[in-house]
C-alpha cells in the first residue's frame, strides 16, 4: 500500500517532519517513507491512499494505563470534592480497595465488557498499542483473572496490548498490616502463574506511604529478575520513597509518576536510561500542586514518555490527546515532547523496538490526522481529530 501526500511526523528527530511525503506499506511494516519527489518508480503502482496533506504520525502508545476493573468511584470523586484527600480515601478502606470489591465480584467477561468502553476510546484517541495493568483483583485468581481479560483484549480489537503484573498495588484487607506476607504469598505466587501462562510482559508495583514500600517490594522484583521480565514502578507520586532509583538500579524500562522525584532519582534514572512516565490525568484529578520535575528531567537527557494512567479513581480518562494536551499545559511540557512522549519514548517505556517512529522496517502503525501540523494533536483540548488509523499495515474500516 502507498500513502501519497501526507504531511509526515517521523518522530525520528523531534517531529522529523517532511511535507509532501509518501509511505510504502507492505505487510504489517514500514518500508520506505520519504518525500513525494523521491519515491522510487517501483512503488508508483501500488493500492494508493491519498492523504490530501493531513497529518500522519505513528500510531499513538499508550505505555501506562488501567482500563480493567470492576465499577468506578463517582462517589469517591465527590467526597474528595468535599475535602478528603486521595490518601484519607484509601486509608478509610474507599480508594483502590472499593474497586478491588468490585473487581473481584465481577466475572471475566464482565470485565471485558466494561474494559472495551475505556479501550474503544483509546483506539478512538489514536491508540495503536495499549498496556494494560491488573491490580484490583490482590488475590492470585484474581489478580489471573485481570491478566486473562487484558489477553483477550488484543483478540477482540485492533490493538496491540501489553500486558503488566500490579498485584503490588495496594494491601487487601485480609493482609492489612502485612505488607512482607501478602508479597510472599499473593503477590510472588501470582506472579510466577501469570508467567507460567503467559500472561505477563512486566511487573509493576504502587511504591508509596499508601501501598508499599522499596524494602517490600525487593523480594517481588527479585523475582521478575529471576523470571527475565522488564521491570517498571508507580514512584515518587504523593511522597519520595525514593522509587525511581530503585527502580533504574534494577534496569527499569519506566518509572512513573514522579511528582515528588529527586535530584538523586534524576541521576539515577538518566544513568539507566530508564523512561519517566509523565501522567498528568492523575495530577489533574487529585488536583496535585507540585508538578514532576519536568526541566530537570530534560536538562538530565531522561526520555520522558505521556501516558493517560486510565484508571477509576485518580485519573478517569481514556484519551491520549487530552493527556497530551495536559502535559503541556499542567507541567509545559512542548507538544513536540508530547508527541515524542505518546509514541518514540512510550514504545521504548514498554520496552517496544518496533514501533513509535515512522521508518522502513518498523511496524506500520500510524494515524491520519484531521489537522496540518503536530502541535494541533495537544493544543486543542479534548478533541480526537483522527481521521483513519493505520493497524499492522490495514486501515480501519
Ligand atoms: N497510582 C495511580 O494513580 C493509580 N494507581 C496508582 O498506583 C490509581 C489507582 C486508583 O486510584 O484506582
Ligand atoms: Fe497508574
Amino acid at each position: 500500500m502507498l500513502l501519497t501526500h501526507a504531511t509526515l511526523a517521523t518522530m525520528t528527530a523531534g517531529y522529523g517532519l517532511i511535507p509532501d511525503a509518501a509511505v510504502v506499506i507492505e505487510g504489517e511494516r514500514i518500508t520506505w517513507a520519504g518525500p513525494m519527489a523521491a519515491l522510487p518508480a517501483e512503488y508508483r503502482a501500488l493500492p494508493e491512499l491519498d492523504c490530501e496533506g493531513r497529518l500522519l504520525t505513528p500510531g499513538l502508545i499508550d505505555c501506562h494505563g488501567h482500563p480493567v476493573f470492576g465499577g468506578h468511584r463517582a462517589v469517591e470523586f465527590e467526597l474528595r470534592l468535599q475535602g478528603a484527600s486521595y490518601e484519607e480515601v484509601a486509608r478509610a478502606g474507599g480508594g483502590i480497595l472499593s474497586t478491588v470489591k468490585a473487581t473481584r465480584a465481577a466475572s471475566e467477561d464482565q470485565l471485558l465488557t466494561s474494559a472495551l468502553t475505556r479501550v474503544d476510546q483509546l483506539i478512538a484517541s489514536g491508540a495503536t498499542t495499549i498496556e494494560v495493568k491488573s491490580g484490583y483483583g490482590l488475590t492470585i485468581e484474581d489478580e489471573l483473572k485481570m491478566l486473562r481479560v487484558a489477553r483477550r483484549i488484543a483478540g477482540v480489537r485492533r490493538v496491540t496490548v501489553k500486558a503488566t503484573h500490579l498485584a503490588a498495588h495496594a494491601i487487601p484487607p485480609e493482609y492489612k498490616g502485612r505488607n512482607a506476607d501478602y508479597i510472599a504469598e499473593v503477590a510472588i505466587p501470582s506472579l510466577r502463574a501469570a508467567h507460567a501462562e503467559g500472561l505477563v510482559d512486566a511487573v509493576d508495583a504502587f511504591c508509596e506511604g499508601i501501598a508499599f514500600s522499596v524494602e517490600d517490594l525487593r523480594p517481588l522484583y527479585a523475582e521478575a529478575q529471576a523470571l527475565r521480565l522488564a521491570v517498571k514502578l508507580h514512584a515518587e507520586q504523593l511522597s519520595d520513597l525514593g522509587g525511581a532509583a530503585f527502580a533504574a538500579g534494577l534496569g527499569a524500562l519506566s518509572a512513573d509518576h514522579l511528582e515528588y522525584l529527586s535530584d538523586a532519582g534524576i541521576k539515577a534514572m538518566a544513568r539507566a536510561g530508564t523512561v519517566a512516565v509523565i501522567l498528568p490525568g492523575a495530577f489533574y484529578t487529585l488536583r496535585e500542586t507540585q508538578p514532576p520535575p519536568i526541566a530537570a528531567l530534560q536538562a538530565a537527557g531522561v526520555p520522558m514518555a505521556v501516558a493517560t494512567d486510565v484508571n477509576p479513581g485518580s485519573s478517569p480518562m481514556a484519551s491520549l490527546t487530552l493527556a497530551m494536551n495536559m502535559a503541556c499545559t499542567l507541567f509545559r511540557m512542548t507538544p513536540e515532547e508530547a508527541l515524542l512522549g505518546t509514541t518514540t519514548h512510550a514504545a521504548r517505556a514498554l520496552g517496544l523496538a518496533d514501533r513509535g517512529q515512522i521508518t522502513p522496517g518498523l511496524r506500520a502503525d500510524l494515524c491520519l490526522w484531521e489537522a496540518e501540523h503536530p502541535a494541533e494533536l495537544s493544543y486543542r483540548i479534548g478533541a480526537t481529530p483522527l481521521h483513519t488509523r493505520i493497524f499492522g499495515g490495514h486501515p480501519d474500516d
